[in-house]
């Protein structure tokens, strides 16, 4: 029995292939280095963009974020999930370039090595993690997720991020001494070079199959962005239904009144009232952080007005806005001093003419320029105004 299970322990590593079992004359120190370059630079945007996204919906104290340029917002974020989704094949192809390495023998031989290959394994796991829930946010899909998405995915890019940093300062005489290297020539360098052109090629695809999410122009080749234009009620994706958020009822009852309430005041206002109020247009995104965006012609009420009905000066203030949506993650959003006092800032009635669709936010939502589309409220039965200084 137990020299059955030392044979058999056996058997299962004469398996284990060594390092030479894997040579291929495509791998090579400069094809890595390439690759990892590549890898650094598209992770590093989507690294810092990502991070922006997360302190405009979570400002630290020190953190302001400006009402403009209008679409800056959906730019970066179309950017953090564009450069995200082009670390796919990137991802792969290095690991490929390096996996036997997993294999070198003695697996450790002292703590030096001990370390760099647990910086390596922690950020193997992390950019594996990152691309993973990133990909299952983009297709909406949380189910394999028992986490909750922004939390983890937040958490981890910056485990990522530390053990990049190791994995750096580890390799940059490598990678220095593979730049300086002139690139083989003969059949091997252009082996190598067509390893580097079809996994460039492959970013290039995945890039233009979905970036038409954003880029509306490019949207006809975008054939796998889960968000196309003319989806959706007046030509705009929905991302929760009323009957998702269980709002239809209060929505559309006549007697639906906003609250806004501030410096002790507190007035109701009817759809009528806010229909004879001053009506403006804007043109705008929703540029949702899950990397679709689409302009909308939204027209309603200026925050800044309403602001002015309780007597607030809208630079030294900010706006609580809360939905009929009884619960869930985005019932509430806070609009902060710049955006409050945009002239773009609306508390939108009409999208193209036409009164809201319910699922768009009717009877009213928030519009406001260079802004996540999480933090724009719709159904909104309450806007609470406080002094900030
Ligand atoms: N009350 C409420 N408002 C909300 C949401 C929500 O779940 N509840 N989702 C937000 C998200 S994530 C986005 S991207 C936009 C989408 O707006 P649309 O459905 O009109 O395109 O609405 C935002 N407003
Ligand atoms: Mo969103």
């Amino acid at each position: 029995m137990v020299r059955d299970l030392g044979a058999g322990l056996r058997r299962i590593a004469e398996r284990i292939p060594e390092p030479g079992d894997f040579r291929s004359p495509l791998r090579s120190v400069r094809l890595t280095t390439v690759l990892g370059i590549a890898l650094g630079v598209a992770f590093g945007v989507c690294f810092l963009t990502g991070v922006l996204s997360h302190f405009i919906q979570h400002p630290p104290f020190w953190f302001r974020w400006p009402s403009r340029p209008v679409g800056l917002y959906r730019f970066t974020q179309g950017l953090h999930v564009a450069t995200g989704l082009a670390t796919v094949p990137l991802l792969g192809a290095k690991l490929w370039s390096v996996y036997p390495r997993l294999f070198v023998r003695p697996p450790l031989h002292g703590l030096r090595h001990a370390a760099e290959r647990l910086a390596i394994a922690a950020l193997v796991a992390a950019a594996l993690f990152q691309v993973v829930s990133g990909v299952l946010n983009v297709a909406r899909w949380y189910a394999p997720m028992p986490f909750f998405f922004t939390a983890g995915h937040y958490w981890i890019a910056w485990l990522a991020v530390g053990a990049l940093l190791v994995h750096l300062g580890v390799q940059l005489p490598v990678v220095r001494a593979a730049l300086r290297r002139p690139a083989p020539a003969g059949a091997d360098g252009i082996g190598r070079r067509q390893v580097l052109v079809a996994v460039g090629a492959a970013a290039g695809v995945v890039t233009l199959a979905t970036i038409g999410q954003t880029v509306r122009p490019l949207a006809a080749v975008s054939v796998l962005a889960p968000r196309r234009p003319g989806t959706g009620p007046q030509g705009l994706p929905v991302n929760k239904t009323a009957a998702a958020a269980g709002v239809g009822p209060a929505a559309l009852d006549p007697a639906y009144r906003l609250v806004l309430a501030g410096f002790g005041r507190s007035i109701t206002l009817s759809r009528t009232d806010l229909d004879a109020m001053p009506q403006h247009t804007a043109a705008l995104p929703i540029a949702c952080v899950e990397g679709w965006s689409a302009t909308g012609t939204w027209s309603g009420v200026r925050l800044r007005d309403l602001v002015a009905l309780v007597g607030g000066d809208p630079a030294g203030c900010e706006a609580v806005i809360e939905s009929l949506e009884a619960a869930g993650r985005y019932r509430m959003s806070v609009l902060p001093g710049p955006h409050l006092a945009d002239d773009l800032t609306l508390l939108a009635l009409r999208l193209g003419g036409e009164p809201l669709d319910l699922d768009h936010g009717f009877p009213a939502r928030i519009i406001a320029p260079n802004r996540p589309g999480v933090l724009q409220t719709k159904w909104v039965g309450r806007i609470t105004v406080r002094r900030t200084r």
